[in-house]
C-alpha cells in the first residue's frame, strides 16, 4: 500500500519533493558535458507547465512528446503531468505514417517534438486533425512551430500542481505489441512510485548517490524508469545520451560519466562484448525486454566482473515485476517476483498448472495501467481484474525462478511436441560463431511444421554450407533430436521492436 494523499501529483513527487527535501542543488541530469540541478529542472517544468497552460491545455489534454534522450526530457514530461495533462512518450524510431495513428489515435491537443526529428513529422503534419500546437526543441523553428526556448522563457517559473488524485491519468506510452495496432496504454499518478519503491529501491537498491545511465531510451517504459523516475524518486543523477545506443556511445558514455547503474538489452550486451571498453564505476548491470541469454551473462560477468540482473516487464505494469537480485542471479532465468508483485502461470482455463509446467503468465501489482485507450475488448481480454494476463509463456522452478518460454503464439509444435523457440536460441547462441539468433516455424515440403533458424554471425565467421551444417550438429547434440533447425539463414541483423523485442511475425513472414 502506498498511502498516498488524496490530492497527489507525481510531478510534486519526483520533482518538487527534491527541492523540498533539501536536494535543490543535487546534479538531476547529466547530458551533453552539461549538468542541471533539480532547482533547474523544477524551474524547467514550471515553465514547461506555465507555458503549456498559455496555449490552453487544460487537465487530462495529452501532450505527444516526440524527444530525443536530454534534460528537456523531464522537463516537458513533468512539466505536462504537473498541470493535470497526460504526456504521451512516443518511440523515435517509427515511421511518419506511425506518428500519424498516434497523433490522431490519442488526439493528442499539443506535440513537442526534437528539431532532430522534426523531418519525421513533416509529411504528416496536414492531416491531423486534433493537433493544435507543435513545440520544437533544438535547431531551427520551422514555420507554423513554436521553438521550445522561446516558449519556456516566455513562462513563468512558479507553479503550483494541479490537483490531481493518486488515481488520476498521469501518462500514456503506446504499447506495441508483436501484432496488432500499438495500444495507447493510460498509466496513473500513482504507478510510477509504485514500481519505484518496489523494483527501483527493493531491487535495485537506488539511492541518492547512484549515477543511472539507461542505454534504453526515455520513451520505452523500461527506459523511463531506469533513466527518469527510479533516479528522481531518491534524488539521484540520471545520464542522459541523446545518441544511438552502439557499442561505441555506449562504453564512451560510461568511461565519462562514470555511472553506477547501467540498463541495456540483450542485444546490446551481446554486442558490447565484441568491442573494446571497460564498465569502471559500475556497480551493477541490468537486462530487459527480451530474456538475457545464459552465455550473455556469463560472458559479460567474465569480462567485465560485473553480474548482470535480467528481469521481465512491460508497459503494461510500467516496469519490472519478476528479476533477479544481485548476488543471487540464475543464469538464463528472469529471476523471482519482485516483491509488491504476485504472479500466476496458468493454463487455457486460467487454472494454476502444477510447478514445473509451462503456462500463461499472469501478473498482479499496483503498477498496472488503467485501461488501453479506445481498446475495449483488447483491455478487457489483457486487463482481468487484479490480474493482468501477460501472453507470455512461463515455467516456475522449485526455488521460485521464471523461466521465459516464449509467446504465447510464439510456440512450434514439431511432430505433435511443443518446441519453445527460446530453447533453441539459447543452445544456438552457445556455438562461438553465433551472435544473435532467432528461431521461428517454417513448414517442410509436407507442409509440416519445423524450427527454422535466422542467424547473425560474429566477426570472422564465413556464412558458409560447412558452418550451417555444424549449426545443426551443435542444436542436434545438445537439445532433443526433433528440435533442431532443419533450415539455417545467415542475415545481418534481425528484425526488432524499438524495445529490443524480436519481431517474429515478420521473420515468419
Ligand atoms: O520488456 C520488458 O522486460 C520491460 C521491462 C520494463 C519495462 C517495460 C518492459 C516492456
Amino acid at each position: 500500500e502506498l498511502n498516498l494523499p488524496e490530492t497527489f501529483n507525481a510531478a510534486d513527487y519526483f520533482v518538487d519533493r527534491n527541492i523540498r527535501e533539501g536536494r535543490g542543488d543535487k546534479t538531476a541530469v547529466l547530458c551533453r558535458n552539461k549538468a542541471f540541478t533539480y532547482a533547474q529542472i523544477q524551474e524547467g517544468v514550471n515553465r514547461v507547465g506555465n507555458a503549456l497552460k498559455g496555449l490552453d491545455i487544460e487537465m487530462e489534454n495529452r501532450v505527444a512528446l516526440l524527444l530525443l534522450d536530454s534534460e528537456v526530457y523531464p522537463q516537458a514530461f513533468f512539466g505536462a503531468i504537473k498541470i493535470g495533462a497526460v504526456p504521451i512518450c512516443l518511440n523515435t524510431l517509427m515511421k511518419s505514417k506511425d506518428y500519424l495513428y498516434f497523433l490522431n489515435d490519442s488526439r493528442a491537443k499539443a506535440l513537442i517534438i526534437d528539431a532532430d526529428l522534426y523531418e519525421k513529422f513533416e509529411p504528416i503534419k496536414d492531416k491531423l486533425r486534433f493537433l493544435k500546437h507543435v513545440i520544437v526543441a533544438g535547431g531551427e523553428t520551422p514555420a507554423g512551430a513554436i521553438g521550445f526556448d522561446a516558449f519556456v522563457a516566455g513562462a513563468s517559473a512558479e507553479l503550483e500542481a494541479a490537483p490531481t488524485t493518486p488515481d488520476d491519468a498521469c501518462f500514456w506510452l503506446y504499447s506495441s505489441g508483436s501484432t496488432g495496432q500499438p495500444k495507447g496504454t493510460i498509466h496513473l499518478q500513482h504507478d510510477m512510485v509504485y514500481a519505484a519503491e518496489t523494483y527501483g529501491k527493493l531491487v535495485l537498491g537506488v539511492k541518492e548517490d547512484d549515477i543511472c545511465f539507461s542505454a534504453a531510451k526515455l520513451f520505452f517504459a523500461y527506459g523511463l524508469g531506469n533513466g527518469l523516475y527510479f533516479p528522481f524518486s531518491v534524488g539521484a543523477t540520471s545520464v542522459l545520451m541523446p545518441e544511438r545506443p552502439v557499442p561505441e556511445s555506449v562504453y564512451r558514455t560510461i568511461a565519462h560519466y562514470r555511472p553506477s547503474l547501467y540498463f541495456g538489452v540483450p542485444t546490446l550486451y551481446g554486442s558490447m562484448l565484441q568491442d573494446e571498453g571497460s564498465l569502471d564505476g559500475v556497480r551493477l548491470c541490468v537486462s530487459a525486454g527480451e530474456a538475457l541469454p545464459a552465455e550473455i551473462f556469463k560472458r559479460w560477468l567474465e569480462r567485465h566482473g560485473v553480474e548482470i540482473i535480467d528481469g521481465i516487464g512491460s508497459t503494461e505494469l510500467s516496469h519490472i515485476f519478476i528479476s533477479n537480485v544481485p548476488g543471487k542471479a540464475k543464469p538464463g532465468s528472469s529471476g523471482k517476483i519482485v516483491p509488491g508483485y504476485d504472479a500466476r502461470i496458468v493454463d487455457e482455463n486460467f487454472q494454476d498448472v502444477p510447478k514445473g509446467e509451462v503456462g500463461t503468465l499472469l501478473v498482479k501489482g499496483d503498477s498496472a495501467a488503467a485501461a488501453y485507450w479506445n481498446k475495449h475488448q483488447k483491455t478487457k481480454s489483457t486487463m482481468l481484474g487484479d490480474w493482468l494476463n501477460t501472453d507470455d509463456k512461463y515455467v516456475l522452478d522449485d526455488e521460485g525462478y521464471f523461466y521465459y518460454i516464449g509467446r504465447t503464439n510464439d510456440m512450434l509444435k514439431v511432430g505433435g511436441i511443443w518446441v519453445s523457440p527460446v530453447e533453441v536460441e539459447a543452445c544456438l547462441i552457445e556455438h562461438p560463431a553465433v551472435l544473435e539468433c532467432a528461431v521461428v516455424g517454417a513448414t517442410d515440403d509436407e507442409n509440416l511444421v519445423k524450427p527454422k533458424a535466422f542467424v547473425v554471425l560474429k566477426r570472422g565467421y564465413n556464412p558458409d554450407d560447412q558452418l550451417k551444417k555444424d549449426l545443426k550438429e551443435y542444436v542436434k547434440k545438445t537439445l532433443a533430436h526433433y528440435k533442431y533447425p532443419r533450415w539455417i539463414e545467415f542475415v545481418d541483423d534481425l528484425p526488432k521492436t524499438a524495445t529490443g523485442k524480436l519481431k517474429r511475425f515478420e521473420l515468419r513472414a
